[in-house]
């Protein structure tokens, strides 16, 4: 039988907030500020150790190698980390940020993955996303590609490579498995609509959507694709995971997020019956301005026992409309709500579901997953040293121009990459 487990991006080193993601009102919004890493690292950390306290298979990805050297070369700069760096922040800052980002965290975006039970060949697949739509973040493909190979090694698992960058995939964040448990799922790709020109561009193409269910072999009759309202795009929705999130057999969506939401909800029902619960926030209750600041729907769906609980950003509790709503659940499928802080990374516009990439697993498969990247409490413990060993307390973007900051980030990522097993990953590893 299949179950969800959930990977979690360990925060790297660099967070910081140089404000480059497009379309990402918190980013915008938090463009200049003094960012904790060591905070952000602690926070998703305590997440993620909560998830498996519940009882939930949970383990853990690695950060990126920040700044990316190799991009810097690319971008013409020559010399020695020092020289790059600094030459860089003297001559092009912006890209220095791009390469400097921690969005790696954020490992909802980091691939798409498909359930062997969904697949032609029985086995797991997984694209990483090409993440096209912004150059930091584009960076992230090979590193993902690397480190999904080494987390899932056997011939269990197929790694196909990224899709080519003309066709933007930004990977789990805009796709759902819902089906019961131990049986083939229905999977639901969600995409922008590429013709339209509004206040911000999508990022999911639909041809990567298609691309991706394609290759991993999904059943035509089972796989939907739906649009994402531009209406929502442009209040700030910039993956289908700020305003939906579906488990099993439950979607929980705004009532804004598609543009088509009755061909859809007659699709998945056709699909999967009348057990579907189909929980449709009303604008009238949740206008989408709260969704997003809130991120109500970035949360997770999980099972513990016979509970449905939404695992929330607390932010949920700071905007009215949204707790309000949360309040009023009793009766529905969602029985228990809980939040975590996780503001460090809310304030990029990472909320506990963009933590974390679902990878559905049977018990075979999971004996086949690299042991040392399972979340263990031990494990914890390590990590939490780790991170108090290798993080700044704080960072403002300007601390990017020194490269004293590389050097930490490196030691700690060559540690880390001990610690869970990984091998080498990194550039500067080879
Ligand atoms: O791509 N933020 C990310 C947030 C991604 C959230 N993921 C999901 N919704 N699944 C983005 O917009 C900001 C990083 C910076 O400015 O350094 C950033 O990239």
């Amino acid at each position: 039988m299949t179950i969800e487990s959930n990977f979690d991006g360990i925060v790297g080193p660099t967070h910081n907030y140089a404000g480059l993601a497009h379309g990402n009102l918190a980013a915008t919004a938090n463009a200049g500020q003094m960012s904790r890493p060591r905070e952000a690292a602690l926070q998703g950390l305590r997440k993620a150790k909560a998830m498996a306290d519940l009882g939930l298979v949970q383990g853990l990805l690695p950060p990126h190698e920040r700044p990316h050297l190799p991009t810097l070369r690319a971008l013409g700069f020559e010399g020695s980390a020092e020289q790059m760096i600094v030459a860089a922040a003297r001559d092009a800052p912006g890209m220095l940020d791009a390469v400097s980002s921690a969005a790696a965290m954020w490992t909802a975006n980091a691939a798409t993955v498909s359930a062997s039970s969904d697949t032609r060949d029985r086995r797991v697949h997984f694209t990483p996303a090409n993440l096209s739509s912004q150059l930091h973040r584009s960076i992230e493909a090979a590193t993902t590609h690397a480190v999904l190979q080494a987390t899932f090694p056997s011939l269990r698992f197929v790694h196909h490579a990224p899709l080519p960058d003309a066709l933007g995939d930004e990977g789990a964040a805009n796709h759902t498995r819902l089906g019961r448990n131990g049986e083939p799922g229905v999977d639901l790709f969600v995409h922008g609509d590429t013709s339209r020109h509004g206040r911000f561009r999508p990022r999911q193409h639909p041809d990567a959507s298609r691309a991706v269910a394609r290759r991993h072999g999904l059943h035509p009759a089972r796989t939907l694709f739906a649009t994402q309202s531009s209406t929502a795009i442009d209040a700030g929705v910039f993956h289908n995971d700020v305003i939906a999130v579906g488990s099993e057999l439950t979607l929980l969506h705004h009532e804004e997020a598609f543009d088509n939401t009755t061909v859809l909800h007659a699709q998945l029902r056709r699909a999967l019956g009348d057990d579907l619960e189909l929980v449709v926030v009303p604008s009238a209750e949740v206008p989408l301005a709260a969704a997003v600041d809130s991120y109500l729907f970035n949360s997770q769906l999980v099972h513990v026992g016979d509970d449905l609980v939404l695992v929330a950003p607390d932010d949920v509790n700071r905007v009215p409309a949204v707790s309000r709503y949360l309040a009023g659940l009793a009766g529905g499928p969602i029985t228990r709500v809980v939040t975590f802080d996780l503001r460090q990374s809310m304030r990029n516009g990472g909320g506990p579901a963009c933590l974390r990439l679902r990878v559905p697993l049977t018990n075979d498969e999971l004996a086949d997953v690299n042991p040392r990247s399972l979340l263990t409490p031990e494990r914890f413990e390590a990590l939490v040293g780790w991170v108090e060993r290798h993080y700044r307390e704080e960072l403002f973007p300007s601390d990017l121009a020194d490269p004293a900051l590389y050097d930490e980030s490196c030691r700690a990522l060559d540690e880390l990459t001990q610690q869970l097993g990984l091998g080498s990953v990194y550039d500067f590893q080879r």
